[in-house]
């Protein structure tokens, strides 16, 4: 084994454009152009690593953006991380703990020293972090259609593919009626969910109540996307365990929620809680408290569902991840071969040290709209590229 620290000798930080084949809709509002931030650095010993901060580009789903993140990465994250005491995850979070929030720009730098670490160490990703589990049950996350028929018409394609659950996007006026009709044609047997991305106020509480007869496995993020006390009223009120994603950014956010049963239900994603030691911190508290957790998705290239996969492997993660391939949002992804969902609706997870997934710089490179690279003599980042154009 490798010593498990070595100095960085390279580090760049790329914005790339990811168009999507279709406009992502939720109760948040619409998604339609997609530009990822991707952290790629490399040690003196020729081991490398890369990280995704998935952020949206807008502020409509959290206050993180492409932009803001990228910034943040590229004028505070990187440099502390290279001020860690060595090249061990832990130690890079411990550097970058003074950046208050920004969780995205401090989990896709975790990320990036996860893989060098795994790459150093010949180990998986996976089994660094603790986990055995070799392949992930994968749910679909249906965006908000124009018609009922288009929706059951995904929904039968799903399942018909294995896919093991299904995750409906809902707002007022297309909420209650869709679960009814998906319902109607699939029968009890299959497991379904709903997420609102905090689309409903307490005052549309009827919603949830007419939803609580639809034997849903939760209810995600029904209420503002800060309300802690509002979720506390309404899980009080139903049967279906609330889900939070948009509220819970920490740790002591999930310890909050469950403290004040404000949820019986927590979707972990590693960018959003701000990295996988904070991911391992809420599956521990979870698993403790018995709390079923699953692991969702910020439509991550491969070179981010690489770090999921390898946290869905810990023994927590019971219910189905949201990780729809990257064939079913983007034109191509940034890791050949990608990864896809087996007939039984399973992902494999990488079992190659290292990100796990091999990584096409011809692509990332034909996607950049913006780089910014370490100059090793001042330990600066520069930007090469500043043509701020958006695809
Ligand atoms: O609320 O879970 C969400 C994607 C972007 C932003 C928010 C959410 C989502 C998803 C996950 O639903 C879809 C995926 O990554 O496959
Ligand atoms: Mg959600």
């Amino acid at each position: 084994m490798t010593e498990p620290s070595a100095r960085i000798v390279k580090a760049e930080v790329y914005e790339v454009a990811m168009p999507l084949l279709k406009t992502f809709v939720t109760g948040f509002g619409d998604t339609s152009s997609r530009h990822t931030v991707l952290i790629h650095i490399v040690d003196d010993d020729g081991f490398e690593g890369w990280g995704e901060a998935p952020a949206l580009d807008h502020p409509f789903y959290l206050p993180e953006t492409t932009s803001t993140t990228y910034s943040i990465v590229v004028e505070y994250a990187l440099a502390l991380s290279l001020q860690a005491t060595s090249g061990d995850p832990r130690d890079v979070v411990r550097a970058m703990s003074p950046i208050r929030g920004n969780t995205f720009a401090r989990a896709g730098v975790e990320a990036a020293y996860w893989a060098l670490a795994s790459a150093r160490s010949g180990q998986p990703m996976s089994a660094l972090l603790g986990g055995s589990a070799v392949r992930v049950a994968v749910g679909e996350s249906l965006s908000i259609a124009d018609s009922m028929e288009e929706t059951l018409e995904e929904v039968a394609l799903r399942l018909s593919e294995g896919y093991r659950r299904i995750k409906l996007k809902i707002r007022p006026g297309w909420d209650v009626n869709v679960v009814r009709a998906v319902r109607e044609r699939f029968g009890h047997d299959i497991l379904l969910q709903v997420d609102a991305n905090a689309a409903y106020t307490l005052d549309e509480a009827d919603v949830f109540h007419a939803l609580d007869e639809f034997e849903l496995l939760c209810i995600e993020q029904p209420l503002g996307y800060d309300d802690f006390e509002g979720s506390q009223a309404l899980q009080r009120q139903l049967e279906t365990a609330i889900c939070l994603d948009e509220a819970i950014r920490s740790p002591s956010d999930a310890r909050r929620a469950l403290d004040m049963d404000a949820c019986r239900n927590i979707n972990v994603k590693p960018a959003r809680v701000g990295g996988l030691v904070a991911s391992l911190e809420i599956h521990d508290l979870c698993v403790k408290r018995g709390i079923p957790m699953w692991c969702g998705g910020m439509l991550e290239s491969g070179i981010g569902r690489s770090a999921n996969l390898a946290l869905c492997s810990l023994p927590g993660f019971t219910q189905p991840a949201d990780m729809s391939p990257a064939v079913v949002l983007y034109e191509e992804d940034l890791v050949d071969p990608t990864y896809l969902v087996d007939p039984e609706g399973y992902i494999a997870v990488p079992q190659a040290s290292g990100l796990g997934f091999n990584v096409v710089t011809d692509r990332i490179t034909a996607r950049t709209v913006r780089l910014a690279v370490l100059d090793q003599r001042t330990q600066t980042m520069r930007e090469e590229t500043t043509d701020h154009f958006r695809i």
